[in-house]
């Protein structure tokens, strides 16, 4: 605990609210606090920041909830319980499982990754945050498999090098949730082995190549080659934040191209049927 950082009682006692109020705002991530052992500590200016803000009490929580927001901090905060919490509470406010991870989980992930960019997180503070986003996606993948015949299958992953995984994840459950099979290869796949895996899988329908990280175009192409050599007749999409646009991704050899997991999952139900 630093020197200005206050206790949830003494924080309490400024905001004028119940100890238990003041530790809701802490359990549902409306204010950043760090745990020591089994007590809190809160930094005076985010205390400030929380007292001025709409989060704060004189806000109305209900309205607007900055949901994103506060799973972020309990992601940063390693506080499994506490962002799955959010997750429930956004659902039970009407917000599906695949609305969980296009309107939270990935809007929380890109502010981590601005705020690290940005020098205000350090290495550590990110991976732990995706080791809880990896929790709630195991968490909420199940809720996204549909009953009844598969509509066809779709081969997902990233190409050799590419560790963003994360997305394939997501992506994986949008797709099920439509009604397909996935083949959910993960992350740094070697071209062969990818292909490989397309080709013993039955039913393809689409093949999905996720590439994040600059530098990786050879790889990705790589990939895409050896699945059209393998499935010549299955369309394949690439996407990603090194795949800006539908000529990028033909440049690497892909067929089609959507800008987010959740087209890609759109566009895969209208292709398939
Ligand atoms: C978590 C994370 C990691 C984790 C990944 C853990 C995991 N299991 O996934 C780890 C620690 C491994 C990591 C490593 C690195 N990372 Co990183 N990482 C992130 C972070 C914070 C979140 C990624 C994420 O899940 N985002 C949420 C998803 C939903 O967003 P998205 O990936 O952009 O996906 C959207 C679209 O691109 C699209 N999409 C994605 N895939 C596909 C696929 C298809 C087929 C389609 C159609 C669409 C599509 O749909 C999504 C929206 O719906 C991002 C920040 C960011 N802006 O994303 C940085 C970020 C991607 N990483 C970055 C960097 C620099 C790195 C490293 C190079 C750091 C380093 N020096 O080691 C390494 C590279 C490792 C490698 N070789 O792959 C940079 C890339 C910057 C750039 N463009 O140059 C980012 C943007 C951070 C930043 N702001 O600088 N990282």
């Amino acid at each position: 605990m630093g020197r200005s950082d206050l206790s949830l009682q003494e924080v309490s006692v400024r905001l004028g609210v119940h100890y238990m109020t003041a530790y809701r705002y802490v359990r549902l991530g409306l204010l950043p606090a760090t745990k020591h052992g089994s007590s809190w500590s809160i930094a005076e200016d985010d205390l400030r920041d929380f007292a001025s803000s709409e989060r704060g009490p004189r806000g109305d929580l209900r309205k607007g909830a900055p949901w994103a927001d506060r799973l972020e901090a309990r992601c940063v905060a390693g506080d499994l319980t506490g962002s799955w919490r959010i997750v429930e509470a956004a659902m039970a406010g009407g917000l599906s499982a695949p609305g969980v991870y296009t309107d939270l989980v990935a809007p929380a992930m890109r502010s981590i990754g601005e705020r690290w960019a940005a020098g205000m997180l350090g290495i550590a503070d990110e991976h732990r945050a995706s080791a809880v986003a990896s929790k709630i996606i195991g968490r909420l993948g199940h809720r996204m498999v549909r009953r009844g015949r598969p509509k066809g299958t779709i081969v997902i992953g990233t190409a050799a090098g590419e560790r963003h995984g994360l997305v394939v994840s997501m992506a994986a459950d949008l797709v099920r949730a439509r009604g397909y099979e996935v083949v959910d290869l993960g992350c740094d796949i070697p071209a062969t082995a990818f292909a490989a895996a397309t080709a013993r899988a039955d039913g393809v329908v689409v093949v999905a190549v996720s590439a994040t990280t600059p530098g990786g175009e050879a790889a990705a192409a790589e990939t895409i080659a050896h699945v059209k050599e393998t499935r010549p007749d299955v369309p394949i999409f690439a996407g990603g934040a090194m795949v800006p646009d539908a000529g990028t991704a033909a440049a690497l050899g892909a067929d089609r191209w959507a800008a987010d997991i959740d087209g890609l999952a759109f566009t895969v139900a209208s292709l398939a049927g």
